[in-house]
């Protein structure tokens, strides 16, 4: 398992001047021809006249330079590569290889799902299909014919345009594509199957009729409304954000249910986690619904961020997947509510990518080394990346920062760049010097900024002095002070901002010390600061503030985001509390001022749903866990238990009024508003429903939504409370929703994790049966991580059971799976990383199954670096 450094970036000897590919498709014996067209690239200066192409898990068949047909003498050939010495300096290459499409269960290079064909390439599956420089900086222009079975295979894709099609007699037919536009092999695409396709078009601002077009198997028809209307939305968004027009006359975007991730943005031709794209109200959540306008736009964004520019090296991947990120998350927020939006992207940030960052994994933006890229695909590189898109975002303002996407454009349009070129240009289009910013790419780790304030009555001025760290991570121990914005506000004692002149009342200092002071003069009242306002940068504050003053913040506070920062801060406070005192053998006890200000809270007139039903959310225990110094699984779920069935009896009537106040469900829709309100009603069922022992008549009326619920929304959220609590109901609920659901897998991922999830004592016994539910499969990414993922991830309580039970339950399971998909395996590793932040017991517990995952023949490359790494 060799390491691959960024240091060590050579340009490529050779160039691809085009490559045109054909692929007789046959279910286990595919043939594909690569004839391509190389040239010496005039930039390299490793002149060692080597050809060395990556092919992995395929047949070679035959090789052909110039025609002739080389023997075998003539080149050589290993699990890994092929190299050959051509002798010229431009010369075509006809490789041909064999592949088995069904066999291919890892679901990298090309596969089949439900008997369709279908193909994912990045970072590094191209070398699964053929002989190829499969790296990202080789661009070519690609023209792709298939040929297949016309009554299994009667739409067969590639990237670009069809530019010819036809019948070839025995029963099959073909088709070329051609695309216009050099790419990088990782964006090559293929689907073949019996699929339909539902139609529109868009016109583009420059008057062009763009057709649209969403393949998916018959039965799912239906379903497709949703991700049209998305990829339409975003289309207008990227014309009128950034001024970029989609360049191809045809855009495609094809469902399947197997996939690794959640969708790729292959050019002309995305390929989906049907996940990630079917949709009605009935089978889909308001969480689903969003979140598949997200990933629609993201990837249609990558169009000009990724496709256009493209990376230089897999070191880079943050230069597009951070950008386009944050360019998701800004279109989100401008078609939903901008608060929420930002409330959902900072928690996964402090809920993953911190746990990330302080653990073995913790690698910069711009990774260093890796053993498998795919390991790479992390919440560093995209929601870190992302903060830092922002923050330069927020340091040049909307107009320059605008102005800097224009000239990154002109600057690099049809090339493979680097993050520092991304920055080069936001450099030189706004004047501002991002070189001490750039440390935000290089060192890993969460900066951790102390802050105190202090009111200077006689001088009328406040003073904020600014300290910031950041702790060691592997492979770096010292780090350099970062440059930081954090935009703040301070609050006078009616609530409103004192900090005039300035945008919004915010105002943005810039922390480039390791010790800073900002003087605010006129200030005439001892204010109350309201800190980091929208989370201006992803690090750790440690600020004293009084559970009065964050009770203030909660509810005056005029940055929306700082009011639900300090609902949850003050939370997490009075949880953390009770944690202590049940580790301290003390009987707990609820602090009355908490109730009263989250009373007070449920009692003001709601102006948002969707951010009052985030503020009384309690923070996840997986968050939670990272506060405590060694984790403590039992106590931190009681103590969590404890406060939410307290306030669920103390608050019973308030919660009680607002969920009859939301309870009116008319024609289903999917406006903020509207989403807002139901997951208002279903945080006070979930708290209505905490009660210990549960009130009987919420029972039924909880049971009464999921019977009546006409969205699926209403149906999961009541069906999690029933999940919560033991019973016959409990089952017969859970059998009824299996028996209505049966034939649609997407719903009965659901179904799966709710049962994952559940804080029940046999959840472990209960997981471990489903597996041999004729409705799961290993096979399939989707289930496995709704079953095992939720249950190892989502259930820290149970999985974290002092048995050590769960750790050898998903042991088992990793190592089944490196044998069929080495990525999902991997990714399933990671509840498993951070042993080091338990206590002895299961420290030893977690280890041991490391060693016996370490111990395993034939691990591959991408399971061995997380655990090796997590053992270090
Ligand atoms: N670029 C793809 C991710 C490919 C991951 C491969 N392990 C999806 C995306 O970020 O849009
Ligand atoms: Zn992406």
């Amino acid at each position: 398992h060799a390491t691959r450094r960024r240091e060590d970036y050579r340009v490529p000897e050779y160039l691809v001047e085009e490559i045109r590919l054909t692929f007789q498709l046959y279910a286990e014996s595919t043939v594909v021809t690569a004839d391509t067209v190389y040239a010496v690239n005039q930039q390299s200066t490793d002149c060692t006249g080597r050809l060395q192409l990556s092919g992995e898990n395929m047949e070679l068949v035959e090789v052909r330079l110039d025609g002739r047909r080389l023997e075998a003498d003539e080149f050589e050939v290993s699990a890994m590569d092929l190299i050959l010495v051509p002798g010229k300096d431009r010369f075509e290459l006809q490789v041909v290889t064999r592949i088995d499409p069904v066999a291919n269960t890892a679901l990298e290079g090309l596969y089949c799902s439900n008997g369709n064909y279908c193909t994912q390439c990045e970072p590094e599956g191209f070398r699964r299909i053929t002989y190829f420089p499969d790296r990202p900086d080789v661009l070519a222009r690609f023209t792709t014919r298939i040929e297949g079975d016309r009554q299994t295979c009667p739409v067969l894709l590639s990237n670009g345009n069809l530019i010819e099609s036809g019948e070839l007699g025995n029963g099959r037919h073909y088709a070329v594509w051609q695309d216009p536009f050099p790419k990088p092999c990782y964006l090559f695409a293929l689907v073949a199957g019996r699929l339909v396709a539902i139609d529109d078009t868009f016109t583009t601002r420059s008057g062009r009729d763009i057709a649209l077009r969403i393949f998916v198997e018959a039965r799912n028809r239906d379903l497709c409304d949703h991700a049209m209307r998305s990829l339409k939305k975003a289309m207008q968004w990227d014309e009128d954000v950034y001024g970029l027009e989609y360049d191809l006359d045809v855009f495609m975007i094809v469902a399947v249910d197997d996939f690794n991730m959640g969708a790729m943005e292959n050019k002309g031709l995305n390929i989906f986690n049907s996940r990630c794209v079917l949709a009605s109200p009935q089978s889909a959540t308001d969480q689903d619904f969003l979140g598949i306008e997200g990933v629609v736009a993201h990837e249609y964004f990558h169009n000009w961020t990724g496709n256009r520019v493209t990376c230089r090296d897999w070191f880079q991947l943050s230069l597009k997947e951070g950008l386009t990120v944050f360019r998701d998350q800004e279109f989100s927020s401008d078609m939903n509510s901008r608060a929420v939006q930002r409330i959902d992207d900072v928690q996964l940030i402090r809920n993953f990518q911190f746990r990330e960052d302080s653990g073995p994994m913790a690698h910069p933006v711009r990774p260093d080394a890796y053993v498998e890229i795919n390991n790479f695909y992390t919440v560093t590189v995209y929601n870190k990346g992302a903060e830092v898109i922002r923050m330069m975002h927020t340091l040049l303002g909307a107009a320059d920062f605008r102005k800097g996407m224009d000239l990154y454009f002109a600057r690099h349009d049809g090339q493979a760049v680097t993050c520092d070129d991304f920055v080069a240009a936001m450099a030189d289009a706004s004047g501002v010097d991002l070189g001490q910013f750039k440390r935000w790419y290089s060192q890993a780790g969460t900066p951790v900024v102390k802050v105190s304030g202090q009111w200077l009555a006689e001088k009328r001025r406040y003073v904020l002095r600014l300290r910031q760290s950041c702790p060691a991570t592997p492979g770096q121990d010292g780090k350099e002070p970062f440059h930081i914005p954090i935009a703040v506000g301070l609050l006078d004692s009616r609530g409103r901002d004192m900090l005039n002149g300035d945008r919004d009342g915010t105002r943005v200092l810039e922390l480039r010390e390791r010790e800073q002071s900002f003087s605010f003069p006129d200030i005439g009242e001892k204010p109350v600061l309201s800190f980091l306002r929208g989370f201006s940068a992803p690090v750790k504050v440690e600020l004293d503030q009084s559970r009065e003053e964050l009770a203030f913040l909660l509810a005056h506070d005029t940055d929306l985001f700082n009011r639900w920062y300090a609902a949850s801060k003050l939370s997490e406070i009075v949880v953390m509390e009770t944690v202590a005192r049940l580790q301290a053998n003390a009987q707990p006890v609820l602090d009355s001022d908490f109730v009263a200000a989250v009373r007070a809270n449920l009692q003001r007139p709601a102006s948002d749903k969707a951010l009052l039903a985030l503020a009384l959310q309690l923070p996840a225990e997986t968050y939670l866990a990272q506060q405590m110094d060694t984790v403590d699984p039992v106590n931190l779920h009681r103590g969590r238990e404890f406060v939410r069935s307290q306030l669920s009896s103390l608050l019973a009537d308030e919660f009680r009024r607002i969920y009859d106040d939301n309870n009116e469900e008319g024609e289903y829709r999917i406006t903020p508003e509207a989403m807002g309100r139901r997951s208002l009603k279903n945080v006070a069922l979930a708290y209505l429903m905490a009660r210990v022992p549960t009130d009987e008549e919420i029972y039924a009326l909880c049971c009464g939504q999921y019977a009546e619920a006409g969205n699926m929304t209403d149906a999961i959220a009541a069906l999690s409370c029933v999940t919560r609590i033991e019973g016959r109901r409990r089952q017969e609920i859970l059998h009824h929703f299996y028996t209505r659901w049966q034939a649609d897998p997407l719903v009965l991922d659901k179904w799966f994790t709710l049962q994952a999830v559940s804080p029940l004592a046999d959840t472990l016994a209960e997981v471990t049966r489903l597996l041999a539910n004729p409705s799961f499969s290993m096979k399939n990414p989707n289930k496995v991580r709704a079953l095992i993922g939720a249950f190892c991830s989502g259930n820290h309580y149970r999985f974290h059971d002092v048995s050590g039970a769960g750790y050898a339950f998903l042991t088992d399971r990793i190592i089944e799976l490196n044998a069929t998909n080495p990525q999902i395996a991997a990714r399933m590793l990671s509840p498993l990383t951070v042993w080091k932040r338990y206590d002895p017991v299961r420290q030893d517990l977690i280890r041991r199954q490391l060693e016996r995952i370490l111990a395993v023949d034939n691990l591959s490359g991408d399971v061995y670096e997380i655990a090796r790494k997590s053992l270090q």
